[in-house]
């Protein structure tokens, strides 16, 4: 019998974490080696196509339009033979991806992109997956994907064994919660040298303090629950640059050292907080690049974005709100 390609399209929204997921304790399996808490996204989304189809003799995917990198590819056809494994085909498939936000912005797009991707596949080939398991299953994408199934305020939890089973996100609040608003602000388009897989890696080897770090991560994992239960602006914003400045220092103190930070980083981290202790609410968030994200409450948005538009060295500002859920938007078996 000839067998009819198999489509889904799903949207998953980015996410920036406040307390930071960073090393692994099973790195083929992507299981973390500490919990994290991140917001969703609502301007940053990819939308994904995938396509089984047995006209197809490999793995094919498209990004913005670009046939993507070899070590894209490889990547992609590693995580669908895990989801081709599981429903028993041996169909490839043609993925076409789009990122509403510039990849070159060195926004990752990993979180939004492995759990568009894990929506849309496991509905092409009908898998029924709770939540949780479509969770599970993006975290073996990327770790931070996991969290990109939900909106609002994620948990991605650390499990207690080595099967990856209660290694999964979960909502800790929807976004209609609390109106929280992000800032991106860009300060230089270069790729990254040294990618956040990689850099972990090395910090969880060679820095003296990575035991401290995973030692220390469900103290704040729980301060910051509390803050989120209390709609704690003040306290949530104090744990989310202890916890960047935290993640920051291992790889500052790994050998050799990953310095992901840029002068301009430095320059608007001081800004920031001279506007704090100016009277404005706002509080920064550095990932594995050099761009800064901005925390804040929704009437103080228009004056950050006045004060850092007026920047001339930054390269791009993105308003956001909190996003919602991952969602499947059709399928066509
Ligand atoms: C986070 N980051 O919590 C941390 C903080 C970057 C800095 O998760 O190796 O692309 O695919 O699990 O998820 C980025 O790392 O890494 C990340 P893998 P991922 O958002």
């Amino acid at each position: 019998m000839v067998q009819k390609p198999k489509s889904a399209f799903a949207v998953a929204c980015a996410n920036v974490a406040l307390i930071k997921y960073w090393g692994k304790r099973n790195g083929m399996i992507n299981l973390p080696a500490v919990g994290s808490i991140s917001l969703t996204l609502e301007a940053l989304k990819t939308r994904t196509r995938v396509t089984f189809d047995p006209e197809l003799e490999a793995d094919n995917l498209i990004i913005n339009n670009h046939q993507a990198t070899d070590h894209q590819q490889q990547r992609i056809a590693q995580f669908l033979n895990i989801i081709r494994e599981k429903s028993g085909t041996h169909l490839f498939a043609k993925i076409i991806s789009e990122n509403n936000f510039p990849t070159a912005a060195g926004l990752a797009s990993s979180a939004s992109g492995f759990a568009a991707l894990a929506m849309a596949a496991a509905s092409a080939l009908k898998l029924n997956l709770s939540k949780e398991a479509l969770s599970g299953l993006s975290r073996l994408g990327s770790g931070s994907a996991a969290r990109s199934i939900y909106g609002g305020i994620v948990e991605m939890q650390k499990g207690h064994d080595s099967s990856g089973k209660e290694d999964f996100a979960v909502q800790l609040a929807p976004p209609e919660y609390w109106d929280l608003r992000v800032l991106v602000l860009v300060t230089s388009k270069e790729e990254k040298k040294t990618g956040s897989t990689n850099a972990m890696n090395i910090s969880a080897k060679t820095s003296p303090y990575y035991t401290s770090w995973v030692a220390s991560s469900a103290v704040d994992l729980d301060e910051m629950r509390d803050a989120i239960r209390k709609k704690d602006f003040e306290k949530l914003g104090d744990l989310t640059e202890f916890s960047t400045l935290k993640m920051h220092a291992l790889t500052l103190s790994s050998k050799p050292p990953v310095i992901y930070w840029n002068s301009r980083t430095l320059e608007l981290i001081e800004q920031t907080r001279e506007l704090r202790f100016g009277g404005v609410p706002v509080y920064f968030t550095i990932d594995a690049g050099p761009q800064v994200k901005l925390i804040t409450l929704p009437e103080h948005m228009k004056t950050l974005s006045q004060h850092f538009g007026s920047i001339p060295w930054i390269e791009k500002l993105l308003e956001t709100k909190l996003g919602p859920d991952a969602l499947l938007i059709g399928e066509n078996h």
